[in-house]
């Protein structure tokens, strides 16, 4: 290929306009909509050499989640449905910010250093949410992916989890299943009305909830989802504003709930009704419900993830087959949620640090591994071992009866989850799904334990990077000392537990704290932020 028309397109059409350098973190790149024209243009470029690399179909995402509308974003999706490999995030940063004239130099180097043959043919799958920004930016980064060759396959407005899903099935050759809207509907509502049978309400079950949408991808996707779903789940939807009205992520979605732990404007307030809400890409979800004295009650993924393990626990034990199941959680996780999975359900839970990427990680250590992070975002993996045993053992003599019923289920189970990422709309049929099978209502569900007062404190330094820190983020190396007064800190209270840890996506200190009472929590949280300041 030649790139001098790398650098001419450039140059002509998607000039650097930025000086300052921007970092590719967590959630890759997310800015001002307005200054990411030609991030997305070298996104293009990358996608193309890390598909001629891996040989196989690469995702790119324009979103910013859950951030306000003026924001947007980009994400590599690696060939299994995962976030882009770690040791590729400083190449990502190295093409965002180097000069238009150097962008070929970057290039060739890339290319020399992985070897890459760059006659191969590559299909770049792009999706993107509903900001106004993003149809110009995915030009921007389709103008890239044509400068090097590629063939751009452009899937539209999508939920982030539904780009995963696509990318996972084309390169595994639709094993997976069909790399299409369509396919993924197919797929998740087969098996969701598979699994939910006749009777559509059951015990303290109501065949009812509440939705918001954010004014996002979520409220579109969801209408799809109802007319397919019909009677067998009743979803009233709020929160649709559509495309360019100002609205999303404003004052609801999942990550305003989970934030403020306060009900979403636009959500009528109606005693003990199950409600949920996603963000502004569909890959988070919270549940939550106000109660007889109006008091706001949040399920967050902690909840989410506790009430999944168990009850795959439960199932698995039915089916006679002995698999591992593992919790991955990361600090964050509500220490009361940690106790019960651990002391009550005998789950072994693993602690990593924050971000998807470690967590699906190590989920992926376990035949089951069930992971999520506080917020709201989280799935299930499973083994292709552990899918196998099943469907063997379905096939076998030694089976009874009821064991193989619950084997058909747990098969069933597996395909109402996006297992290549958290996708909120997947993850609300599975919540859905264990609940009408218990006869659960919101409160039984809540009962398993009681979540220990927590609070989050954001903390602007002059260089958050002086913070480092080890064990999962849990203790801290630095600066010198922090972490001793910390420990005594938090050993002034009962139930305490508090660290700091630099965000990775914003340019502040986190610190959290946890402890018996509100006033000790509250207490703690503004202790520990006067040591970070
Ligand atoms: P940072 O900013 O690194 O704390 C936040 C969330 C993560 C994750 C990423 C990516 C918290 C405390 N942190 O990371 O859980 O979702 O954004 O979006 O919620
Ligand atoms: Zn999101």
């Amino acid at each position: 290929a030649s790139f001098r028309t790398v650098y001419a397109f450039a140059r002509e059409m998607h000039p650097k306009t930025e000086k300052a350098d921007i970092q590719y973190g967590t959630a890759g790149f997310r800015t001002k909509a307005s200054k990411l024209g030609y991030v997305m243009y070298r996104m293009g470029l990358l996608a193309v050499l890390r598909a001629r690399y891996k040989k196989a179909v690469i995702g790119v995402m324009i979103t910013a989640s859950h951030n306000p509308e003026p924001d947007n974003g980009v994400k590599l999706v690696d060939p299994h449905g995962e976030m882009l490999e770690q040791s590729w995030e400083k190449w990502a940063t190295k093409f965002a910010n180097v000069g238009d004239d150097q962008l070929e130099d970057v290039i060739k180097e890339i290319v020399n250093e992985f070897n890459i043959d760059m006659t191969n043919r590559v299909e770049i799958f792009i999706g993107k949410d509903t900001r106004p920004s993003s149809p110009s930016l995915a030009k921007s980064l389709m103008d890239g992916v044509l400068a090097l060759s590629g063939k751009p396959v452009d899937f539209g407005i999508v939920t982030t989890p539904q780009l995963h899903y696509f990318v996972t099935c084309k390169n595994t050759r639709h094993a997976y299943g069909v790399p299409t809207e369509v396919g993924y509907y197919i797929k998740l509502v087969t098996a969701f009305k598979k699994l939910r049978g006749e009777e559509y309400n059951k015990g303290n079950y109501k065949n009812l909830i509440f939705y918001d949408g954010a004014n996002g991808v979520g409220s579109k996707k969801i209408k799809i989802f109802q007319e397919q779903l019909g009677e067998c789940l009743n979803v009233r939807h709020f929160n649709d504003a559509g495309i360019g009205t100002g609205k999303l992520n404003f004052m609801c979605g999942a990550d305003y709930v989970k934030s403020t732990q306060s009900f979403p404007t636009g959500v009528p307030v109606e005693k003990n009704r199950r409600c949920a809400s996603v963000d502004g890409d569909a890959d988070r979800i919270v549940y939550y419900y106000v109660d007889d004295e109006e008091n706001f009650h949040l399920m967050d993924g902690d909840r989410i993830a506790t009430l999944i393990a168990s009850y795959l626990k439960e199932l698995l034990q039915k089916t006679g087959i002995d698999l591992n199941l593992g919790l991955i959680q990361t600090a964050y996780a509500n220490g009361a949620s940690t106790e019960y999975i651990t002391k009550q359900l005998k789950v072994p839970v693993a602690c990593v640090s924050t971000g998807v990427k470690h967590l699906h990680h190590k989920a992926l250590e376990y035949d089951i591994g069930v992971y999520f992070e506080a917020n709201g975002h989280g799935t299930v993996v499973f083994s292709q071992a552990a899918k196998d045993k099943l469907k063997e053992a379905l096939k076998s003599e030694d089976k009874s009866e009821t064991e193989k019923k619950a084997i058909e289920r747990f098969l069933t189970l597996i395909d109402v989850i996006n297992e290549t990422v958290g996708d909120a709309i997947s993850d609300m049929l599975l919540v859905e799904t264990i609940l009408h099978d218990k006869g659960w209502d919101v409160k039984d569900w809540e009962a398993a334990y009681t979540d220990l007062p927590n609070k989050l404190v954001k903390v602007v330094v002059e260089d958050r990077n002086v913070i480092t820190t080890t064990n999962a983020e849990r203790i801290c190396t630095s600066p010198n000392g922090l972490q001793d007064e910390i420990n005594s800190l938090v050993a002034k209270y009962s139930k305490g537990r508090s660290f700091v840890r630099p965000s990775g996506t914003e340019d502040i200190v986190r610190v959290y704290a946890e402890a018996a009472t509100k006033e000790d929590t509250d207490r703690l949280a503004a202790e520990v932020a006067k040591k970070v300041y």
